[in-house]
């Protein structure tokens, strides 16, 4: 095995000390730390091979390069200013989505009304319902007086977030439909002049934030609305009286008022949440944005429009496979299959399910903003209070695990995830060893091991070469997932992507901003494309040289909803032979298949779509364990 030693000063940073198999990993480190970095700076680097060297002289290098790299590189990755309204987001990892308005009358279920007094009934959608049904703005209005949540208790649901170990609330003040959930001067098609509540549940729940230390944020429908004229694109619109309209007169007399309001009558706002830009310009989103840059804390999204970037990406239903490397990014995702209440959608998913969602996401470095839909009485769903309730159980054990933590070093384990903080690392466990033995890919020097559950009882380690074997209880302590903590030395040493020399040709390519390369970047906006009118393609992989194989992950650029997918077959090279190690079909959004250890140099996937150019985000392989 070839090792380098890399000796490296970084102007304004100091030093830093890498030691990896790969020279291209030290590469990709500066990288990484220079895409991080607020000032510009020149890397002055050397790079030994230390292949030849003797024992001795190897491992006096390893422990110099631990030493000073634990003295020197302590200042993590610096933030810079514009980061700072970002501290607390950063820390929070986990927040609560609230899906609410008058759609949760209907709650999914709508009647048309057939000639000869017959009827028609069509379950579908939550907040969604106005548009999938086509129900006229007068007709839809309606719903409103039948809107009275009498059980609506702000506190009680500021209490199931925090049971939850949610540390921010971002709830509809508008959707689509246009119906504000507060009491609004903009329009009187709002939650307190409309219905017979007459209540501001936005203020009840200020004041219930502000008395629980919760933040606060709002989303806000602002190109969409169906229930004013000139709410997005009037092609759209089925209710044309009551939808045709200029969107600049309805940005200047609906959107940036109610913005304002928003901004100014409910005490501090942590988070904007824009949602669906449709037809929205530069100029219209610069005046949407010129007003929330009234408050320099607020955080927004990436859903304004126009090319505004804001501070968050937000990926939606999904978990992006590699995160969003240099952008801070939240999933939102339903607990069930719709945002609003859906009295008929039972598609609830475990509290596990959820709690390795959370896991997951926070090991790539993102935040989960999972969401509920309370009903027209002001119930959140019990079985959703339920399982926030035991994942906040969890997270009171395991919080420090989560919490405040940074992506995971590791490219991936197969039976669990990662994060970090400081000289920590936490292996979130999900598949227990049956051998007593956790096998870590971590060649650091590890000072102490233990339960995050039972921090008394230290784990015996083993350091091996480039892994550590943690000796573990025979039984999962948790069935969720068991966090092991490792304290160790200098900063994480792991093995760098079974891809990283690789090459791939593709038999079809649409042109090369969508390459075959493109499945080697991390960045999600990037993916490979076959041709237009293409319905397969053939990848090959050549490794650079043979390689333990045991997994593939593909990454693919489809929504969620849009339930796409791809059909695959995975082979391997053996002599002149192609070997079929899989054959499956993907979901259209993100695919992990482990089909047991091959040694290979060269792999062959083709892919076929149905529907579309086949298309891939990303590519990568798995190690063996
Ligand atoms: O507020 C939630 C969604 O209502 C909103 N974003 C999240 C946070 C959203 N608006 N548009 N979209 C998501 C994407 C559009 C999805 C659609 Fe459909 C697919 C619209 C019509 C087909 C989903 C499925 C909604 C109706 C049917």
């Amino acid at each position: 095995m070839q090792n380098w030693f890399s000796l490296t000063l970084l102007q304004n940073k100091g030093l830093a000390i890498f030691m990896t198999n790969h020279k291209s990993y030290i590469t990709n480190k500066l990288f990484s730390i220079a895409m991080y970095s607020n000032k510009p700076f020149k890397v002055y680097s050397i790079t030994y091979t230390i292949a030849n060297m003797n024992i001795k002289l190897r491992s006096f290098f390893w422990l110099l390069a631990f030493a000073i790299s634990s003295a020197t590189y302590s200042q993590e990755f610096p933030s810079n200013p514009a980061d700072a309204k970002m501290g607390w987001w950063r820390e929070a990892k986990f927040g609560l989505f609230i899906h609410w308005g008058i759609y949760a009358v209907p709650a999914g279920k709508y009647v048309y009304n057939l000639p000869d007094g017959k009827y028609k009934e069509d379950i579908t959608q939550g907040e969604w319902i106005m548009n999938r049904c086509k129900i006229p703005v007068a007709e839809y209005r309606k719903y409103a007086e039948h809107f009275n949540p009498t059980k609506f208790n702000a506190e009680e649901w500021v209490l199931t977030a925090k049971a939850a170990g949610q540390k921010y609330i971002v709830i509809t003040t508008k959707h689509h439909d246009g119906f504000a959930m507060y009491k609004s001067e903009t329009s009187n098609y709002n939650i307190y002049d409309a219905t017979p509540f007459k209540r501001d549940p936005l203020k009840e729940l200020a004041e219930a934030c502000r008395k629980y230390g919760m933040k606060l944020g709002f989303y806000y429908s602002q190109a969409q609305d169906w229930g004013h004229k000139g709410g997005a694109p009037n092609k759209w619109h089925w209710d044309k009286a009551a939808q045709d309209g200029s969107m600049d007169a309805y940005i200047d007399s609906i959107a940036a008022p109610q913005v304002k309001e928003l901004l100014t009558n409910y005490g501090d706002v942590a988070v904007l949440w824009w949602d669906t830009p449709k037809d929205m310009t530069p100029e219209l989103a610069q005046k949407l944005d010129d007003i929330t840059r009234q408050h320099p804390n607020l955080i927004t999204n990436n859903r304004l429009g126009g090319g505004i970037r804001g501070d968050l990406e937000t990926p939606e239903q999904y978990i992006p496979a590699s995160g969003y490397p240099g952008r801070n990014w939240e999933v939102c995702m339903t607990v069930n299959d719709h945002w609003g209440y859906n009295a008929y959608d039972d598609n609830w998913k475990s509290t596990k399910e959820l709690l390795r969602k959370l896991i997951d996401i926070t090991s790539k470095g993102g935040n989960f903003l999972l969401n509920v839909g309370p009903t027209a009485e002001g119930i959140i769903p019990p079985v959703c209070v339920n399982t926030l309730k035991e994942m906040g159980d969890w997270l009171k054990i395991n919080g420090e695990a989560i919490y405040g933590t940074t992506a995971n070093p590791f490219d991936y384990l197969s039976w669990g995830r990662a994060t970090r903080k400081g000289q920590k690392v936490y292996i979130h466990v999900f598949d227990w060893p049956k051998n007593g033995q956790l096998n870590v890919p971590f060649a650091n020097i590890i000072t102490k091991a233990y339960l995050l559950e039972d921090t008394t009882t230290l784990l015996r380690t083993k350091q091996m070469a480039n892994k550590v074997l943690v000796s573990v209880p025979n039984i999962a302590p948790d069935k969720m997932a068991t966090v092991v903590v490792l304290e160790f030395k200098g900063e994480p040493i792991v093995l760098p992507k079974l891809t990283e020399n690789a090459t791939a040709i593709a038999t079809s390519e649409l042109d090369t901003a969508h390459g075959i390369n493109k499945i080697f970047s991390t960045n999600p906006k990037d993916f490979y494309s076959a041709g237009k009118d293409q319905k397969e393609t053939t990848i090959e992989l050549d490794l650079g040289k043979p390689q333990a194989v045991a997994g593939i992950m593909l990454a693919e650029p489809w929504r969620a909803w849009e339930k796409k997918e791809q059909q695959y077959l995975l082979s391997y090279k053996v002599g002149n032979d192609w070997k079929i190690l899989a054959e499956e079909t993907t979901n259209g959004t993100g695919h992990t298949k482990l089909f047991g250890t091959v040694t290979t140099q060269f792999i062959r996937l083709q892919l076929n779509n149905k529907t579309d150019a086949p298309r891939l985000n990303q590519l990568l392989l798995y190690r063996p364990d």
